[in-house]
């Protein structure tokens, strides 16, 4: 990608990148519901600022470990959505070969060390690969994209030890959207708050910042990301946001304040730059870059529709256990 020529042109790179994330998402809810994806499918609609703030810091050779909410980290860490689309729908020109699926993307080859459906398991993995950045003398970071209820769990306790002890370029980025499944977060613990535990556990940086604005992503992750691959160590970011569909797709969200809701839904990170862009005389361009998108994201259904499944010979391929 080009380098912006000014922080307006990031801005819209980052529009951009939160836009297809939406256009994804939305279709995968679409088609999930219409019984054309297998499994399971939980989306990040109304999250989009933080993984494209977040990864419009990093480099293709940088890392990144993601969760069952992981489409919009991949698509923004530069995974193809074609064959994102095709692994949803089972098929084999997906990017695992179908295999996958929702919960088990992963390309190593851009950084992408794999959504996982095990809730905090992918913050040891990206310790992991930052301590082997630096043993390997790379000045390549790991983001450890995680929900806020990984928080109370072992590997999180572990991975954060760990990071500190070994002084790993890596970044927790805890995106607490304010439900765990089907629990309210704030009813989980009663303890100090999330930031001054991990000041506890001796990472130096430890920030709470709004998960809805991207430029203040941005911001508050390009200094980190500078600084771990300076050798400065962990940090860990908590961005707040909040998950506007269900936990997974067709869970009816029965325990959720609609006044939260549309609290929130007035908070739509893509539409408060959009509005802010349209005041500043770029509806033409803006309406463009939407009819781009969907028209990337059609054409990556419409591809993934007409893929073929993988044969029965390709059954054992790629299984290493
Ligand atoms: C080890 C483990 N325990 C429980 C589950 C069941 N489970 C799936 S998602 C989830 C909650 C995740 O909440 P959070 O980390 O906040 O992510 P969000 O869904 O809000 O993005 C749970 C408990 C699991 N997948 N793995």
């Amino acid at each position: 990608m080009a380098e912006p020529t000014s922080d307006r042109e990031q801005l819209l790179g980052d529009l951009r990148a939160m836009m297809r994330i939406r256009a994804f998402e939305e279709r995968v809810s679409r088609h999930f519901r219409e019984g054309l994806i297998p499994g399971f499918v939980h989306v990040s609609i109304g999250q989009e600022a933080i993984a494209a703030g977040v990864c419009g810091t990093l480099r293709d050779e940088d890392f990144i470990t993601t969760t069952h909410r992981g489409h919009g980290h991949c698509l923004a860490k530069g995974l193809d959505p074609e064959g994102m689309m095709a692994e949803l729908f089972g098929r084999a020109t997906g990017t695992c070969g179908g295999k996958g699926g929702s919960m088990h993307i992963a390309d190593p080859s851009i950084g992408i060390l794999g959504a996982n459906g095990i809730v905090a398991a992918g913050l040891p993995i990206a310790v992991g690969a930052a301590l082997a950045a630096r043993r390997r003398g790379t000045d390549a970071v790991a983001v450890a994209f995680a929900g806020e209820g990984t928080v109370h769990s072992g590997p999180f306790h572990e991975a954060l030890t760990l990071a500190v002890l070994w002084e790993a370029p890596v970044i927790f980025v805890i995106e607490n959207n304010r439900f765990a499944e089907f629990t309210d977060s704030d009813a989980m613990w009663r303890g100090a708050p999330l930031v001054e535990r991990a000041r506890g556990y001796g990472l130096q940086h430890a920030e709470r910042i709004d998960g809805n604005d991207v430029e203040a992503v941005r911001a508050t992750l390009e200094p980190l990301v500078a600084a771990a691959r300076a050798g400065g160590g962990p940090a860990l970011v908590e961005a707040m946001t909040y998950r506007i569909h269900g936990h997974y797709e067709g869970d009816a969200v029965p325990y959720r304040d609609e006044d939260e809701l549309r609290a929130w839904q007035e908070r739509d990170p893509i539409e408060a730059v959009r509005r802010r862009l349209a005041g500043e005389g770029l509806e033409d361009r803006l309406r463009r870059m939407q009819d781009e998108v969907d028209a990337e994201m059609d054409a990556a259904v419409e591809h993934g529709l007409a893929a073929p499944y993988p044969t029965a010979e390709t059954l054992l391929e790629d299984v290493h256990a």
